[in-house]
C-alpha cells in the first residue's frame, strides 16, 4: 500500500494520530504537498462523504474525519504557502448562510493565500451583512463564496444583490464554489464566475482580476 492509501484510510477511519505520522512520512519520502491533500486526505474524504450518503456512517464519524483530514491538511499547509509574494489583491472568503461545511473553503483559502492574494476568511455560516461589511471594510476586490448544501447555495445569491444595493457590485468579482453548484447556476445568479476545485479557484481569480 502506498502512503498516500495509509493516509487515505487514517482519515476513512478519523485517527488523527495516524494521520499526523502518515503525512509526515509522504513528506519525508518527498510527495508533492498538493498530491497528499487530493490523493490523500482529500481522497479519503471522499470516502467518507460516499459511506455518509448511504447510511454506512453518521455525523460524528464524518466530523472525526473531517477533523482528521484538518489536522493533515496543517501540516502541509506551509509547504504550500509561497514566501514573500507580492499582494495580486483581496479577497472575501465565507461558507454561506446556513451551511457550516468549511473544510473545502479552508482549501481554497490556502490556495489563494500560496498564489499571492490576501485572503480574508470570514469562517462559515456567514450572514449577508458579514461579506458586504467585509468587502468595505477590506476594500477587497473578490468575494469567494462556497456552499455544499442545495438549500444554501441559494443564499449565494442573496449575497450578490446586497453587494449590488450597497453600490458594491461593480467594484468586485464574485466567485463561487462547492460540491452542488455549477457553472450554470452561477450565470443564473449572476456570478462572475464559477470554479469546481481549489486549484481552479485560484486560476479563475487570476483571469477575474487580471
Ligand atoms: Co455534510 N453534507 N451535512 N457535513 N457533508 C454533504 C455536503 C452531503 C453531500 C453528504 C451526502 O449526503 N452525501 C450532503 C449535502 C446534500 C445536498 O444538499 N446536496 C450533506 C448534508 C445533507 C449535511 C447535513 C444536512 C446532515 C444532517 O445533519 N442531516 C448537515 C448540514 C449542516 C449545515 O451545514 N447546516 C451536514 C453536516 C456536516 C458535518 C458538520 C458533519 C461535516 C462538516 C464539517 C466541517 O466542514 N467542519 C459534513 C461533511 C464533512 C460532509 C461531507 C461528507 C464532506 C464535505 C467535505 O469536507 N468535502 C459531504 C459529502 C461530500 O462532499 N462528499 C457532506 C471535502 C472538501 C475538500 O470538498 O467541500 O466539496 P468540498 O470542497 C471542494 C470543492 O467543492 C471546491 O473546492 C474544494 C476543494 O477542491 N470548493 C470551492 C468548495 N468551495 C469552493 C469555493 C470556491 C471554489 C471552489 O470559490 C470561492
Amino acid at each position: 500500500m502506498s502512503v498516500l492509501e495509509y493516509i487515505k484510510n487514517s482519515v476513512i477511519a478519523g485517527d488523527d494520530e495516524q494521520v499526523l505520522k502518515d503525512v509526515k512520512m509522504a513528506i519525508d519520502m518527498k510527495e508533492e504537498p498538493l498530491s497528499i491533500i487530493n490523493d490523500g486526505l482529500i481522497a479519503g474524504m471522499n470516502v467518507v462523504g460516499a459511506r455518509f450518503k448511504v447510511g454506512d456512517m453518521f455525523v460524528p464519524e464524518v466530523l472525526m474525519a473531517a477533523q482528521t483530514m484538518a489536522a493533515g491538511v496543517e501540516l502541509v499547509k506551509p509547504l504550500i504557502a509561497a514566501g514573500d509574494m507580492p499582494n495580486k489583491g483581496t479577497i472575501i472568503l465565507g461558507t454561506v448562510k446556513g451551511d457550516l461545511h468549511d473544510i473545502g473553503k479552508q482549501l481554497v483559502a490556502i490556495m489563494f493565500d500560496s498564489n499571492g492574494y490576501n485572503v480574508v476568511d470570514v469562517g462559515f455560516d456567514v450572514p449577508t451583512e458579514k461579506f458586504v461589511e467585509a468587502v468595505k471594510e477590506h476594500n477587497a476586490e473578490l468575494v469567494g463564496m462556497s456552499a455544499l448544501l442545495t438549500t444554501t447555495m441559494l443564499e449565494m445569491k442573496t449575497v450578490i444583490d446586497a453587494l449590488e444595493a450597497a453600490g458594491l457590485r461593480d467594484s468586485v468579482k464574485v466567485l463561487i464554489g462547492g460540491a452542488p453548484v455549477t457553472a450554470e447556476f452561477g450565470e443564473e445568479i449572476g456570478a462572475d464566475g464559477y470554479a469546481p476545485d481549489a486549484g481552479s479557484a485560484t486560476e479563475l481569480a487570476d483571469t477575474l482580476l487580471g
